[in-house]
């Protein structure tokens, strides 16, 4: 019986230890199962690097095909490509920051073509108020939009036009793209309808169940990997408090801007802490946001960035746009030329980082 018993348990350890890791969806698609496999395996090779909307402007241009910010600077394009569909909930042709969806299609496609990572984020309005995103003024919102709530279906028909985007994004043959979806970000601040002071914990949770389970069985969608994002968090305790579940999320990220001195500090705690946490849930850890005071720091790339991420398993890190308008925000990014654009270069050279010809070869979507 003894025997017995320990030799079930030394098979039953044999086929856990030689079983690969899975997506959450377990109906994910081929491609998407293989990126995330390959993705697990890469986290421990290097960072790769991501830029938001890279493709389809930058400093000083707007829809230029084969441009590219990034390219001009280094020579190759990033590996992780971020896109941003704000407005798509209303039918609209172009986004928040009027990019035609259009061209974010062709996007991604072009980017999955390169062997590239698509990564995507929604500042979808306020289904409560009808503002933006930014619309704090209520904190009914959450509650009103969950099922049995007064906004439910005005919300049902944002994740319809959410849908039909996700499902055209095809190859020549069909091929679904996969997508790191990375909704409902930034929630440990209060700047967003789904922020921390804006919902209850268990309506936050809900908000992702719900969305989720939508998606997946009420649309057929399994073309994505699950990001949960952050912002700046303290202690494990609290980046794990609105964490809707092991279950429904593949992808442990959180945004972190460099706004002071104590930056390189925050962001290798809590690159520690959410590697650590990866590590223990068999999931992955990225930044899934930053951007640097780079007009005025000229070494943020090596001496901030890489120094201070090198030594965690961070998947990639992503910097935020250029914007076209220069009256939006400044660069996140390099551009030709930028003051920057030297160290930038060193950053690229590391062996740590990886850009485009790096994933291209690595294949991973097989
Ligand atoms: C913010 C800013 C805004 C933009 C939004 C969505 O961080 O860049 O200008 O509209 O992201 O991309």
């Amino acid at each position: 019986m003894k025997k017995a018993l320990l030799f079930l348990i030394g098979v039953s350890s044999l086929f856990a230890c030689t079983q690969k890791p899975v997506p959450t969806d377990s109906m994910a698609t081929k491609e998407t199962v293989k990126l995330y496999q390959n993705l697990i395996k890469l986290k421990e090779q290097g960072i790769m690097f991501g830029h938001q909307d890279d493709l389809v402007y930058g400093h000083g241009w707007y829809g230029e095909e084969g441009r590219s910010d990034i390219k001009e600077v280094c020579g190759d394009f990033p590996a992780v490509y971020g896109w941003e569909l704000g407005h798509l909930e209303l039918g609209d042709e172009y986004s928040l920051d009027s990019v035609y969806f259009d061209s974010i299609k062709a996007g991604i496609k072009a980017a999955y073509k390169r062997g590239g990572v698509n990564t995507i984020s929604w500042h979808l309005r306020n289904p409560y108020t009808g503002g933006t995103s930014w619309d704090v003024s209520s904190t009914e919102v959450v509650h009103s939009i969950l099922p049995g709530g007064e906004k439910h279906d005005v919300f049902k028909v944002y994740l319809d036009y959410l849908a039909d985007f996700l499902l055209d994004l095809k190859t020549e043959d069909g091929t679904l793209i996969p997508i790191l979806f990375r909704p409902f970000h930034e929630h440990t601040g209060s700047w967003f309808w789904w922020g921390k002071n804006l919902c209850s914990v268990d309506d936050y949770k809900a908000l992702w169940l719900f969305t989720v389970d939508y998606l997946q069985n009420e649309k057929g969608i399994h073309h994505l990997l699950y990001t949960y994002s952050t912002d700046r968090f303290a202690t494990t305790e609290e980046y794990l408090e609105r964490y809707p579940g092991d279950e429904i999320i593949d992808i442990l990220g959180f945004d972190l801007y460099d706004r002071g001195p104590e930056y390189s500090e925050v962001l290798g705690n809590c690159a520690r802490m959410v590697t650590q946490l990866a590590a223990e849930k068999g999931k992955i850890a990225t930044v899934s946001e930053a951007g640097g005071p780079i007009p005025t720091n000229h070494e943020w790339w090596t001496k901030t960035v890489l120094e201070t991420l090198k030594p965690y398993d961070v998947l990639y890190v992503l910097v935020w746009r250029n914007p076209f308008r220069p009256a939006d925000h400044q660069n996140f990014a390099p551009y030709k030329g930028s003051p920057d654009s030297d160290d930038f270069i060193e950053f690229y050279k590391d062996p740590e980082t990886l850009f485009q010809q790096e994933v291209t070869s690595m294949k991973l979507y097989e």
